[in-house]
Parts: structure tokens; sequence; C-alpha cells
């Protein structure tokens, strides 16, 4: 038999548990984008579709938040045939943390096999409201990369997919 006060202590180890859990994932598609980049019909890219990026090219990503809110890059999906991209994710002009694209030939057949860049820096705060991260391509190969989507964690469980969508508000600038 557990003495009352070690029931205590369970139970609030669990509500801590349960609070850490809070975080909600979201995919942004690279092709929702708003600059004018080449859009690319894949069959194995989410949505079926992708960005073509070269060198120095940027793709800026819009979402929404509810509150002030901690977020994380858990994934960045890309494919590439050829030689190595560097991308770069920044929150305004701060860096958040880079990648670079696995190096493989396949004359053209690996474009359409997807992979996770897995989580890209540390835990980034972010504002109320409409929020944009970019990512640029700091160097490419002549081909260049193709970028599908970014995944990301929000810690905010009450965070809908319209609210992080921005169906609520107007974020022209
Ligand atoms: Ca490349
Ligand atoms: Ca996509």
């Amino acid at each position: 038999m557990m003495s009352p006060s070690h029931t205590c202590v369970c139970i609030l180890l669990a509500m801590v548990a349960v609070k850490s859990c809070g975080a909600a994932i979201f995919r942004i598609e690279a092709e929702s984008a708003e600059d004018n980049r080449t859009k690319i019909d894949r069959s194995e890219a989410s949505n079926k579709t992708d960005v073509l990026l070269h060198e120095n090219d940027e793709l800026s990503l819009r979402f929404c938040l509810n509150g002030r809110t901690s977020v994380r890059i858990l994934n960045v999906g890309y494919s590439n045939d050829g030689g190595a991209d560097k991308c770069q994710i920044n929150n305004n002009t701060t860096k958040v943390g880079e990648f670079e694209s696995i190096v493989e030939y396949g004359s053209g057949t690996l474009w359409n096999i997807f992979r996770l860049s897995g989580e890209i820096g540390s835990d980034i705060i972010l504002e109320t409201g409409c929020n944009t991260i970019t990512l640029l391509v700091k160097s490419a190969d002549d081909y260049g990369i193709e970028i599908d989507h970014i995944e990301v964690k929000v810690n905010d469980e009450r965070l809908t997919e319209e609210v992080f969508r921005c169906n609520f508000v107007n974020c022209v600038e």
C-alpha cells in the first residue's frame, strides 16, 4: 500500500507529464507559401506537390498562434537528386538552425523520394497572431532542392488547425 503522501506525489507527477505533453503538431505545405516559386507535381509528396528552390531562393511560411508560445521545427520534408544543398530556417532575421540535403545521384529518379531533415534548432518563442518563418537556400548545386513541407510543434494543445492556418485573421502587412 502506498502512503497518502506517496499517492499525492504520483498524482502530481502525472499532472506534470500531461502538461508537458500539451503540444500540437502542424504541417505547413511548402506550396502554400505566397512566394512565386516553381511548384512541381510529385506523387509521393504530401499534397502531391512541392516547390523547387535554387541557391539564394527563400520561402516564407505563415501561420498563426493563439498566444505567445514556444515553437519547434520538427522536420523539413525535401527531395534531392545530386549535390548537397544547405538550407537555413530563419525567424525574422534570427537564424533558428540549418540542415543539409543528402547527396545521392539517381539521374533524376530520386526527386520523388522524400526525406526528413530531423529537428532544426531549439524552441523559438513566437507572438500571438500572424508569424512568418522563412527557409533560405544558402548554397545549392545547379539542380537545387525540392521542399515538400515543414512540420512544427506548437506548445499549445488548444491550438486548432483553423487558427493555425490564419483562417480568422488578415495577416497582410
Ligand atoms: Ca541538390
Ligand atoms: Ca507538399
